[in-house]
């Protein structure tokens, strides 16, 4: 199964590499023919280049819309060396064999991710690239095809192996790459054209990415894994730099996530803002008068959970909140930005993960979630509900105080990150108790309290946090237990959707405890 390389055809708008490759090639005595800007680029480089155009017979031409779909070059790569008919073709016409395709894309991703004009994205739609990929890769009996810059060493390497041919199973390999390539290529066409027209998520999409970056493993030891990005450029932890610390694991990148999209919804405009993060919930959440100060309301909210969390600010991580975080053990660190200082004194912490974005995501952004079920996917937009004050709607006798209703915004906004069934008690801008993914929201209700009490034992406090709280409810009170179990804890307003048969109850129990409770008409389900 060893097939020798003789004529190679290189097409490339990345050039990286090109060079190298095209001189270990000739050195090798493979016979190069290439495209307009690749064939330049190695003639510079002093290598001798056949231009496709000479093959074809035809120039490039229409802007280079037409320049290698052609039969010379498609005959080349598609014609089966061991048919006779397919021989006898080529012999006839003229065609010769291409044996290597080297082809990386018009950056078709990178334009969009950019903000490059609707023209521009079109231009860059790479037709005859494609084209000349999945040719080569049906025909991996014969034809070797590397559509990845960092792929060119190892086809050296096969090269050295084999003096001068491929195997098979090199080959095969290779192909797989090219139909994930291109399969995940038309998907980013796709997309953007679906986003450009509005489309709700769930229509027509095909969902395909990129790999980014192999795993060591996943959320367990036994579970291989990987790192894809669609190429949506996001502000997030798919794009962001890091700046030290080893390789994010399967289970950072998922909690680091959830941390930053979370402390996105709190604008730097409004404030400094800090979530802490453990198993893709948050342990604490808190604004501050500084960015140091929302680090550590965050982190009194419940200190055990927080130790070994991913924290996630909403500003440029200075000196002072660097140093308050690398007290304990934390991480990962995701922010927009971070100062020299801020660098300094992380440095000096080997093991903590330091990312940065540029930026906060913007939740009003439309896109897709995806969850994986027996046999295919769940596709949803993603929750980018949010709710204006206008649009809540006071149940009970009693309407909030102003306070109530900052900590009643703030406790909703928190709980759309909280898995369901979602508790979230707030007091002064801060969470004070967090209950998560309980099967009962009763329970959810109570673990928050207790985690309360808990805490303010473990401060010395003679009363739990949650006393003159808020709570808010990522869905309705289906009984009024769970709103009772809430006043117990000391809540003195609630928020949530309303919208249960037996609101009437709800709302009586509320008004017996002298609590204040809107309605938002929006459900916060995260499961
Ligand atoms: O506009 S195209 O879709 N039409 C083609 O016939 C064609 N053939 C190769 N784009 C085409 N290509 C692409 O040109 C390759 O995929 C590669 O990305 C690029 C290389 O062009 P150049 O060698 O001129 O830099």
């Amino acid at each position: 199964d060893l097939v020798p390389l003789r004529r190679a055809l290189l097409s490339v708008s990345d050039k990286t590499g090109l060079i190298g490759l095209g001189k270990a090639l000739a050195d090798r005595g493979v016979e190069l023919l290439s495209t307009g800007g690749t064939a330049k680029a190695l003639r510079e480089a002093g290598l001798g280049v056949l231009d496709v155009a000479e093959v074809t017979g035809f120039p490039e031409m229409m802007d280079g819309r037409v320049k290698t779909l052609h039969p010379m070059v498609h005959g080349g790569l598609l014609a089966l060396r061991d048919n006779p008919d397919h021989l006898a073709a080529m012999d006839k016409h003229g065609i010769g064999a291409i044996d290597l395709l080297v082809v990386n894309l018009y950056p078709f991703e990178e334009t969009v991710a950019r903000g490059a004009e609707h023209a521009s994205c079109v231009e860059n739609i790479d037709i005859g690239g494609p084209a000349m990929i999945r040719a080569a890769a049906k025909n991996h009996a014969f034809v070797s095809v590397v559509t990845d810059t960092q792929d060119y060493a190892a086809l050296l390497e096969e090269l050295a192996a084999h003096d001068g041919a491929t195997s098979y199973a090199f080959r095969q390999g290779l192909a797989q790459t090219a139909y994930a390539r291109t399969g995940a290529y038309d998907a980013a066409v796709s997309g953007w054209m679906a986003e450009a027209l509005n489309q709700p998520a769930p229509r027509r999409r095909v969902v395909a990415g990129t790999l980014a970056q192999t795993l060591r493993y996943g959320e367990n030891p036994h579970q291989s894994a990987a790192f894809y990005v669609d190429g949506s450029a996001r502000p997030g932890v798919a794009t962001a730099k890091q700046w030290q610390g080893k390789e994010l694991s399967y289970n950072n990148i998922n909690d680091t996530d959830a941390a930053f999209e979370l402390v996105s919804e709190f604008l730097p405009a409004d404030g400094p803002a800090c979530a802490i993060i453990k198993h893709a919930n948050p342990c604490g959440v808190a604004r501050g008068a500084s960015l140091k100060e929302a680090y550590r309301r965050a982190f009194d909210c419940d200190r055990t959970s927080a130790f070994g969390g991913i924290v996630a600010l909403n500003m440029t991580l200075d000196a002072e909140t660097a140093t308050a975080i690398a007290e304990i053990f934390t991480e990962v660190v995701i922010a927009p930005g971070a100062d020299d200082a801020a660098r300094e004194i992380f440095a000096r912490k080997k093991n903590l993960r330091l990312l940065t974005t540029g930026s906060l995501a913007d939740p009003a952004t439309a896109s897709l979630t995806l969850r994986q079920v027996s046999g295919g996917f769940l596709v949803q937009d993603k929750d980018n509900g949010r709710l204006a004050v206008g649009d809540l709607k006071v149940a009970t006798k009693r309407a909030p105080s102003e306070e109530e209703l900052a900590d009643l915004l703030f406790a909703w906004k928190v709980a759309k990150h909280v898995k369901s069934n979602a508790i979230v008690y707030v007091k002064d801008g801060a969470t004070v108790g967090v209950g998560a993914g309980q099967m009962s929201r009763v329970d959810s209700t109570r673990i928050a309290a207790r985690k309360a009490r808990d805490m303010a034992e473990a401060m010395g406090l003679g009363t739990p946090l949650t006393q003159g709280s808020v709570v808010a409810s990522d869905a309705f009170f289906p009984f009024p237990d769970g709103l009772l179990s809430a006043a117990e804890a000391g809540a003195r307003a609630v928020i949530q959707p309303g919208g249960s048969i037996r609101d009437d109850e709800v709302i009586a129990a509320a008004d017996e405890a002298g609590l204040a409770m809107v309605f938002t008409g929006m459900r916060h389900f995260r499961h």
